[in-house]
């Protein structure tokens, strides 16, 4: 078995133990652990001279390399570029969407960076994994150095329509980049559709019929693999959580009353204020609601430096503080806003105290909270997930009560449903769910993809197309060319 190489902005602390991991941390470790390798990612550190050396911190056959950034990196490259640009725009933002060509120079200069600190830690044999949008010319930097190793990228984000992707400026070069990875994961089937509309419209490039495209002498395997969770590890943690003093003093101060659950992290693609408004049109439409269910959104800063961030977080306590002063009572805050995170045994016991999961993204990859509530709950006594057709998990939670979040009024009909779900609708729902989460736990993910990077050595057509495009290609007869890019 080949070692293995992920690369990822950020790469967890192998110290700072195991609790708050999600389950792509842990199924990652997991996959190192059984082949040996290496995760390179940046220390989160901003300092004047970064090492272009990576610090290592080995950990068995695992080794995690760290690089700094600078200071002008951060806002260049990780605020700028990553979180301005590309983060709004794969969302279908372009209104945010803020493209600076010293932002992309940073970029381009920090993937070429890791591509060297890389390069000289990988064997010929290791096969490389890189993840997300901060990381997309990689490859092309590899390559550039004479790697030769199958290198593979997964994209946890949305992939856009062509019509979105042509806005960005040099949107070609992206993806002529992305081209030069082996196999290109995406989340779903519509998120490769996209990749390929754009390949046929800007370039006429077609797939084979098995999701392989050909640019010049290389061949790239495009597919989805909807990620998933550590589905029985995250039951197992809320079954025992529902013991917890945590959960219990929770569920107590409910006093009776039923829970609405939101976590998302503090991002405008997740629609915390604009459901938070379709709660006040439930509570507003239908009085008898008032006083008898609380809804609790927790939702941890992040991005915060960059100026769209700081403009959600005050949207979003407004709207909470509009409600609550609206409709709340002294013994009773319609809304709980909190902005802390928790351990995953505390998420997974709140999840299971809620009856009713609201996931309401404008646009999300997969959304894993969305998972992580079903897999938490009572097969006895189930809860209702509503859940935004926009999210990458509604092509697969079919269960979900699927909603449109730009349709405020629809979102509330639906938390009303959900709230008076009859039992027997809940658990046949739930059953439908549960086994799709069990069929594709996080490590299974880890594994199909995996699996898929290593059976994709360069084709024969590849090296076939390859050696045409050599000096001697004078030997290949027009005739042979389009037999052999028929080939794949
Ligand atoms: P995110 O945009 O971060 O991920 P999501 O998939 O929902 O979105 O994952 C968030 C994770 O953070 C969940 O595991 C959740 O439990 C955890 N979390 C959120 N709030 C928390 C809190 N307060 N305390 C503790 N934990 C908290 C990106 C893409 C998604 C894609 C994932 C994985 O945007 O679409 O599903 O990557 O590929």
């Amino acid at each position: 078995m080949s070692r293995l190489v992920v690369v990822s902005n950020r790469v967890p602390n192998p110290a700072n133990g195991r609790t708050r991991a999600g389950g792509l941390a842990v199924a990652l470790e997991q996959a190192l652990k059984q082949r040996g390798g290496v995760w390179l990612g940046w220390s989160g550190e901003a300092v004047a001279e970064p090492d272009p050396t990576p610090t290592l911190h080995d950990a068995g056959n695992v080794s995690y390399a760290y690089l700094d950034l600078t200071p002008d990196d951060v806002q260049e490259y990780y605020n700028g570029y990553s979180n301005r640009a590309l983060w709004p725009l794969m969302h279908t933002r372009l209104d945010l969407t803020e493209f600076a060509r010293k932002d992309l120079a940073s970029y381009l200069d920090v993937n070429r960076r890791f591509a060297t600190a890389l390069a000289a830690m990988v064997r010929d044999d290791d096969i490389i994994w890189v993840h997300d949008y901060h990381m997309i010319p990689l490859a092309s930097e590899l390559r550039r150095l004479g790697l030769k190793n199958r290198i593979g990228y997964f994209h946890h984000i949305p992939w856009p329509a062509p019509d979105i992707l042509t806005a960005l400026p040099r949107h070609d070069d992206l993806v002529r980049a992305l081209l030069q990875f082996d196999l290109v994961g995406l989340q779903t089937e519509a998120d490769a559709d996209n990749l390929f509309a754009y390949l046929t419209r800007e370039y006429g490039l077609r797939s084979n019929g098995r999701g392989i495209v050909g640019w010049d002498d290389k061949t790239t395997r495009i597919a989805h693999f909807p990620i998933g969770i550590e589905t029985e590890g995250f039951a197992k943690r809320a079954r025992r959580a529902g013991k917890a003093s945590f959960v219990r003093e929770i569920t107590e101060s409910l006093m009776g009353r039923k829970m609405i659950i939101g976590v998302d992290r503090l991002d405008y693609s997740k629609g915390v204020p604009e459901r938070m408004a379709a709660f006040e049109k439930l509570i507003e439409s239908d009085a008898d609601w008032i006083n008898k269910v609380t809804y609790l959104q927790i939702t941890p800063r992040s991005r915060s430096e960059v100026p769209e961030y700081a403009d959600i977080e005050r949207s979003v306590s407004e709207t909470a503080g509009r409600v609550n002063g609206r409709f709340g009572e002294a013994n009773w805050t319609p809304i709980r806003y909190v902005n802390r995170s928790y351990g995953r045994t505390a998420l997974a016991g709140l999840y299971r105290a809620a009856a009713v999961g609201l996931v309401t993204p404008f646009r999300d990859g997969m959304n894993l909270v969305a998972k992580e509530y079903v897999a938490a709950q009572d097969p006895e006594d189930p809860g209702v997930l509503v859940l935004s057709r926009f999210a990458g998990a509604a092509a697969e939670l079919h269960g979900a009560i699927l909603v449109n979040p730009y349709d405020g009024e629809g979102v509330a009909k639906s938390i009303g449903v959900a709230l008076v779900m009859p039992l027997e609708e809940r658990r046949a729902r739930w059953r439908e769910m549960w086994a799709s989460l069990v069929e594709n736990p996080v490590d299974v993910w880890a594994t199909r993809f995996l699996s898929a990077l290593e059976d994709s050595p360069p084709s024969l057509a590849s090296r076939l197309l390859g050696f045409m495009k050599s000096a001697d290609n004078r030997f290949v007869t027009s005739r042979g060319r389009e037999a052999l890019t028929a080939l794949w």
